[in-house]
Formats: structure tokens, sequence, C-alpha cells
């Protein structure tokens, strides 16, 4: 009895931590162009919650990297004090706690001139929002039907192809045998031609 309610009692703390991996969500920093210059990331984060246990993954070229810096930093672009430096090309932040996280670049410039710095409020995790997150991005991901519109065009393609084979073999079929036919044919002519010019030539020759 003791037994057993311990063991319901582990499984339900599995399948709640299960639950919370499932909805946690790896955010890629700019999910097209990554961690670089000339990207807009309030226009990034504008409109995105992110949760207790979501990821933050930077990707990068290998002369960038990514500090952590204070709020008064990040204001000023300074690089001087971060709270943490990485560097490699790839950097994973897991949003652990509730507040705002800032992020820029300590190259010269890049923060100041090159609009590298990011800001990330997280708030406390909240199942309902976390699966309305998922089915948001399952729906942004499904955009399938635009996909669809294409296969008409490749059905285009696909005809125009079948149909340019249709008119291709006639030309391809007719050559090739005409290739073998026709090449004897049409290479004939030149020797007559030769032969006659050779005989034409003999007959002045001779004519001389
Ligand atoms: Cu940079």
């Amino acid at each position: 009895m003791k037994s057993s309610c311990g063991a319901f009692l582990a499984a339900m703390a599995v399948a709640a931590a299960l639950a919370t991996t499932a909805l946690a969500v790896d955010y890629t920093v700019d999910d097209s162009i990554g961690w670089d210059t000339y990207v807009d990331y309030d226009k990034w984060t504008a409109g995105k919650t992110f949760m207790i246990g979501d990821t933050l993954t930077f990707k990068y070229e290998a002369y960038h990297n990514v500090l952590e810096v204070t709020e008064a930093d990040y204001g000023s672009c300074a690089t001087g004090k971060p709270i943490s430096t990485h560097s490699g090309g790839e950097t994973v932040f897991e949003l652990a706690e509730a507040g705002t996280r800032y992020f820029i670049c300590g190259i010269p410039r890049h923060c100041a001139n090159g609009t590298m710095h990011l800001q990330v409020t997280t708030v406390p995790y909240d199942a309902a929002l976390a699966a309305k997150i998922k089915a948001d991005a399952a729906a942004a991901a499904a955009p399938s039907p635009s996909p669809l519109p294409s296969p008409p065009a490749d059905t285009f393609a696909d005809a125009a192809a079948r149909s340019a084979p249709a008119g291709g073999p006639t030309k391809a079929t007719i050559p090739a045998p005409g290739t073998s036919g026709s090449v004897s044919l049409t290479s004939a002519p030149p020797r007559y031609h030769v032969a006659g010019l050779l005989a034409l030539a003999a007959l002045v020759a001779m004519a001389a």
C-alpha cells in the first residue's frame, strides 16, 4: 500500500517532468540568420513568450561572441565586465529563472552599430501557455498549404517535361536512326563532291 503509493507519486513526478520537457521550447536566436550584425532582435523577440525551462541557442560565425551583461552594460554596449563570455559558434543558455537577461556581442561596434544586442524576459512556466505556443509553432511550421500550390507547378513542369520528351523523342529518334543512316547519306555527298571536284580537276588538268 505504502510502496504502491510511492510508485504512483514517482510515476506522477516522471509524467510531470516529461510534460515540462515536452513543452519547453529551444529558441534559436533569429531563426533564419542567427546571431549576426544587422538583425533586429527586438523584432525577433516581439510576440514571443520565453518561459522557465526554455533554452536560447545562439548560432554565430566564429568572429562573433556572446556576452551576457548587466542591464546597464547592455544599454551602453559596454563589454568590460560581462557576467559571462562565450565563443565558438554555438552557445546555449537555459532560461532557468524568471527575469530579464541581456546579451551583446563583444566585438567592437557590433553591439552599438550592428544591432547585436538581445534582451530576453523569462516568465514562470505556464502549462496552458506552453501548450498554446507549441500549437502555434506547429501551425506555423505547417504552412505546407503553401508548398502544396507549388506541386501544381511541378505538375506543369512534369507535363512540360512529359510533352518535351514526347516532342523530343520525335526529334531524338529521327536523328538517332538518321544519324547512323543519314550520316552515311550526308557524309556520302561530300565524298561525291570531293570525287566530283577531283574528277573536274583532273579534266581541267588534262585539258590544260
Ligand atoms: Cu559580433
